[in-house]
């Protein structure tokens, strides 16, 4: 954090209007970008820290830091530093050649996961791709599940990403409508509940893939000892258990990975997102050597995954990761916000849950919206998430200032006790 940040208090209310330059921008987006999304009306043109700045120059918290991807801070001196150094070296050379960053970011996430082998990609999507063909071909050559019938079970309210087949494990139908036909062999089942997957694996069943908290789900943790018994359920069936860790990985949940909070060691994990440094997309599909064997040259592979740029960029990551002690940070810091906002359950907030930094406030939809709660922030510049129209979500750098964090949620407080306020006098 640089000293010309005052530490995290805003003087005066954001006017929720925007500028001329940002109305222009926004407009432009609007008439040239495909619409699948619908940013609130913040036009960013700077970070640094917890901290973005908008074209006007006006200052806002995030408390989102990009799903996750911005785990360690908005230009990280240490990172940015990595990314400039090799860049100006060696940037991109395919898999064709071996390059001099690759291996010793391979050898990291190896001993970091107690896993074997590591095959890199790059965005979170194409890493989850990566985990289902080796679950599938690893259902085949080793299992000897019958040509044609591997069967991946994931839960429902999962959130894996947005490619074809992972839209077809996915049971939110927006995410479905339109895109279909989905590939067979996809099913799903409550998450939570260690009994469905027992009953919903059969012979051909390759794998079980599960978020150790459910983010894009609603911030939804599951009940102790779940994952402990999927693990054992999917040992005593020959099954696969994989591990998205794309968000709950590195720390966010208060771990290095998410499914160390019940000691589980998955025969997969896949790491994304704040991997990149919150630079660039970094992701990787890392397992058991069992798993990996099926992988021969040529039978998979991409242009951009573990090229020098983002493995330098990536072992940056992981050093600022471990030198600032964010995992230990993350958990004590999200321990104490989620205690100091139970106080908001009421009339409009109905829980406050979550694991380290990684912290969802539900909101009673008969009395408002998240999106409500989201806009009312952003008017007190702090920049938070609405997901499933209940849910705020709350995951800041992992680095955020106390002071900062402790303001926001002061702010977090004030915006709720002012609906709960209107609710009354409206009724
Ligand atoms: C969107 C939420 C977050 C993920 C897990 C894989 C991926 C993601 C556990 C795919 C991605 C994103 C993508 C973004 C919204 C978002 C999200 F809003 F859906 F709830 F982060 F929690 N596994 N999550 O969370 O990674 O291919 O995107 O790199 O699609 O709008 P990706």
């Amino acid at each position: 954090m640089t000293a010309n940040i005052p530490s995290g208090r805003v003087t005066e209310l954001h006017s929720p209007q925007a500028s001329d330059a940002a109305e222009e921008l926004i407009s432009r987006e609007r008439t040239f970008g495909a619409r699948n999304y619908d940013p609130l009306p913040v036009v960013l043109a700077r970070g640094e820290g917890s901290f973005l700045f908008d074209v006007d120059g006006r200052r806002y918290l995030d408390l989102m830091s990009a799903y996750s991807a911005v785990s360690f801070g908005h230009a990280h001196p240490k990172i940015v530093g990595a990314l400039i150094e090799q860049a100006q070296k060696l940037g991109v050379t395919s898999r064709a050649y071996f390059n001099n960053r690759l291996p010793l970011l391979f050898e990291r996430l190896a001993q970091l996961t107690s896993l074997d082998r590591v095959l890199p990609a790059n965005g979170g999507a194409e890493a989850v791709e990566t985990a289902i063909k080796a679950a599938r071909k690893w259902g085949y050559k080793i299992k000897g599940i019958p040509d044609g019938h591997a069967e991946i079970i994931a839960c429902r309210n999962n959130f894996h990403g947005r490619t074809i087949t992972i839209t077809g494990l996915s049971t939110e139908p927006q995410y479905r409508d339109g895109f279909g036909p989905f590939p067979p062999g996809l099913l799903t089942i409550p998450y939570g509940d260690a009994d469905a997957l027992a009953r919903a694996i059969t012979a051909n069943t390759a794998a079980f893939l599960v978020e150790p908290v459910q983010g894009e789900g609603g911030m939804i943790v599951p009940p102790p000892g779940y994952l402990a018994r999927c693990a054992q359920i999917c040992r005593e069936h020959h099954v696969l258990l994989i591990c998205d860790e794309i968000q709950t990985g590195l720390g966010r949940i208060g771990k290095f990975l998410g499914c160390e909070h019940e000691g589980v060691m998955p025969d997969g994990v896949i790491l994304g997102k704040a991997l990149g440094g919150g630079l660039l997309p970094v992701s990787a599909f890392i397992a058991t050597d069992d798993v990996m064997q099926v992988f021969h040259p040529n039978d998979h592979g991409n242009t951009f995954g573990g090229n020098p740029l983002a493995a330098g960029v990536a072992m940056a990551a992981l050093d600022v990761l471990f030198e600032e002690k964010l995992i230990d940070r993350s958990a004590e810091l999200g321990a104490w916000l989620i205690s100091d906002l139970q106080d908001l359950r009421g009339p409009i907030v109905t829980d406050v849950r979550g694991r380290g930094l990684f912290v969802g406030i539900e909101i009673d939809a008969t009395r408002a919206t998240a999106r409500h709660v989201v806009d009312r922030l952003l008017a007190r510049g702090i920049l938070s998430k609405d997901t499933h129209g209940t849910v705020v979500r709350i995951a800041p750098p992992l680095n955020i200032p106390r002071d900062a964090l402790e303001w926001a949620a002061g702010e977090i407080r004030a915006v709720i006790r002012e609906l709960e306020r209107e609710k009354k006098r409206a009724a």
